[in-house]
């Protein structure tokens, strides 16, 4: 039989390239995000290129509600989710704290933290129950440290990874494994989401080096829930060749 996997945020960027690697790999996937048409377009092409079945879910993770509904709707032989993939996320704004935007604040604490618990506390009892189950989340370097202006966005990522950890002791005994993924710069829909939409402010983010694309953390996550069942990576920082950490990036210009 084949493997389940949810992802979040599957409409772009990461989540995008998370569940077609898992199709790659045998998987069928429970596909999830707001852009209902993205998730549509997504399904058919894993059922045409990878043979996949595809169930999608629209749902916003900020509402809590909308959350239980969906992962309650999850047909019963689709319920044995073997990897939960932690992944819609955002940063909004680039602000020093006294100048920020506390409504950019809220969604980001809303979606990052808030979201990610949501979706887990509906998944993590269907784990349990089985003795089995992955859940890899999705953090960042932002995780790790903090850099100029990136106050709210690095919290709710150092949050993800204090949840991972928690994660990790509190279903020890059930079997469950907990992956914390850490990037750097990855290109995506991400900068253009932070920017709201300026294209050469996020274009700049990206100018002078090679930035890991969506494709190199996929491969990363198809390969730490391909390991043998008694081994599980923890924690994984990955960046450009170019960035060192969050705050020295060698850019060629
Ligand atoms: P993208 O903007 O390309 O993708 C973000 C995904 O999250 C989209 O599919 C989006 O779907 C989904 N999403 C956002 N908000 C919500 C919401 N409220 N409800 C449901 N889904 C939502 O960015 P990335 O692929 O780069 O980001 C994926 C994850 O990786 C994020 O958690 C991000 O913080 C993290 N990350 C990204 C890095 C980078 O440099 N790009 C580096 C380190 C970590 P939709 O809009 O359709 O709902
Ligand atoms: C995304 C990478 O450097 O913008 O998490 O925080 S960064």
């Amino acid at each position: 039989m084949k493997k389940i996997a949810l992802v979040t945020g599957a409409t772009s960027g990461i989540g995008r390239a998370t569940a077609i690697a898992l199709a790659d790999e045998g998987y069928n996937l429970i596909i999830t995000g707001r852009r209902k048409e993205r998730l549509e377009e997504l399904k058919a092409m894993l059922g045409i290129t990878y043979k996949a079945d595809v169930l999608v879910l629209n749902f916003d993770v900020r509402d809590r509600e909308a959350v239980q509904a969906a992962i309650e709707s999850i047909p019963a032989a689709w319920k044995n989710i073997d990897v939960l993939v932690n992944n819609a996320g955002l940063a909004v704004g680039l602000n020093p704290i006294q100048e920020g935007l506390i409504e950019d604040w809220e969604r980001m604490i809303d979606t990052n933290v808030k979201g990610l618990l949501y979706v887990s506390r509906a998944v993590a009892p269907l784990m349990c129950a089985r003795g089995t189950g992955h859940i890899v989340n999705l953090c960042s370097t932002a995780g790790k440290e903090v850099y100029p202006n990136g106050n709210v966005y690095c919290a709710t990522k150092h949050a993800v990874d204090a949840i991972s950890k928690a994660m990790r002791i509190d279903m020890l005994k059930y079997g469950i494994k907990v992956t914390n993924i850490c990037p750097g710069a990855v290109e995506t829909e991400f900068s253009m989401v932070r920017f709201k939409n300026d294209k050469e402010k996020a274009d700049k983010t990206y100018e002078g080096y090679t930035p890991l694309c969506g494709e190199d953390i996929a491969s990363i996550i198809r390969y730490v829930v391909t390991l043998p069942v008694h081994v599980c990576i923890n924690d994984l920082v990955v960046t450009p060749t170019a960035q060192a950490n969050a705050t020295n990036i060698f850019r060629k210009n």
